[in-house]
């Protein structure tokens, strides 16, 4: 998705210029991906723009560094700080993608990450439907893909890590190649994992299913655990579940969570239409009160926002 440049990118405690925001090409961590990320996302609310869960994305990132071993040289309210910051100056009144990263720099070479530099940045900029505004409103059809997710012992799939996302992108390249719009990865053990940068639900008989991050290799979703918490608000029984295939088959309903994607419908999975194939009804309540959260406007879930 083509990027819409903004004025200025934090990195490592200074604001550059968009354009001047560079690294040289023998960084470490783009040879050996080593690095973290975090993607989270700013809304317009009535007091202005608000991030959303803003604490608990920045306490990842540096859950992330922590298993990573990368030393981060900014605490985790300059952190938070900073990214209002990058909002504020970049006047994102509308609303903002913003992108923290932890990074490996310029000046060791070698596998051994331990001496490289560690550097951080926060960029932001205008982002719309992750997957699309018809995916949004009509659902988006899924493919089961042939790419495992990572054996959490070959990869710590708890930590948010740049280089992990090759796998992510395998699976999406191989879906969106035979025509589907998105991938889902099943874990070693063949049960349901997560989508290539997304969390995943199921609705069957009015219980809201998904996949335990640690038995899934799942990354611990910030939007999959505030749609739990909706879901237990509203009254559903929500259960953490280990499942196969045909449960996505079979099920009443199914959605996918993430900062970028937000709440999306699935319509079918490997061409099986799931339920009428329509976002369901649980599904579409769900994304519905979502949407006013993030906006701010359900006061009893206010405290998930940090006005800028
Ligand atoms: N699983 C994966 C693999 C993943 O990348 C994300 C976020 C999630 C689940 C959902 O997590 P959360 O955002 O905390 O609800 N993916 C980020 C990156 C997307 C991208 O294309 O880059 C995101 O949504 O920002």
């Amino acid at each position: 998705m083509p990027i819409t440049p903004t004025a200025k990118i934090w990195m490592d405690g200074q604001f550059v210029n968009w354009d001047d925001a560079k690294v040289h090409v023998l960084s470490h961590g783009l040879h050996y991906g080593y690095g973290a990320f975090e993607g989270v996302r700013a809304y317009p609310t009535s007091k202005g723009p608000a991030i959303f869960r803003l604490r608990e994305h920045m306490q990842r990132l540096l859950n992330s560094a922590k298993i990573l071993m990368l030393e981060v040289p900014f605490t985790l309210d300059e952190l938070c700080d900073a990214t209002v910051e990058v909002v504020r100056v970049n006047g994102m009144t509308n609303g903002a993608y913003i992108r923290p990263l932890v990074y490996l720099g310029y000046g060791e070479m070698g596998v051994n990450p331990l001496p490289a530099p560690v550097n951080v940045s926060i960029a932001c900029w205008p982002w719309g439907a992750y997957l699309g505004d018809d995916g949004h409103n009509n659902g988006v059809r899924m493919k089961i893909s042939s790419w495992h997710r990572h054996d959490p012992n070959a990869m710590p799939t708890a930590a948010k890590g740049t280089g992990m996302y090759l796998n992510s992108g395998l699976a999406k390249v191989e879906a969106l190649k035979a025509g589907y719009d998105e991938a889902i990865l099943l874990g070693p053990d063949g049960r349901l994992s997560e989508c290539s940068g997304e969390n995943l639900f199921i609705v069957r008989d009015g219980v809201i299913v998904t996949p335990p991050s640690s038995e899934a290799g799942a990354l611990a979703g910030i939007t999959q655990a505030s749609i739990v918490t909706l879901a237990n608000d509203l009254g559903y029984e929500v259960r953490f579940e280990a499942m196969v295939r045909t449960d996505l088959y079979l099920a009443d309903e199914a959605f996918l969570t993430g900062t970028a994607a937000e709440v999306v419908p699935i319509s079918s999975v490997d061409d099986r239409v799931v339920g009428n194939g329509k976002p369901g009804p649980i599904t579409s309540q769900l994304q519905s009160n979502y949407f006013k959260i993030v906006r701010g406007e359900i006061p009893a879930y206010e405290h998930w926002l940090t006005v800028c």
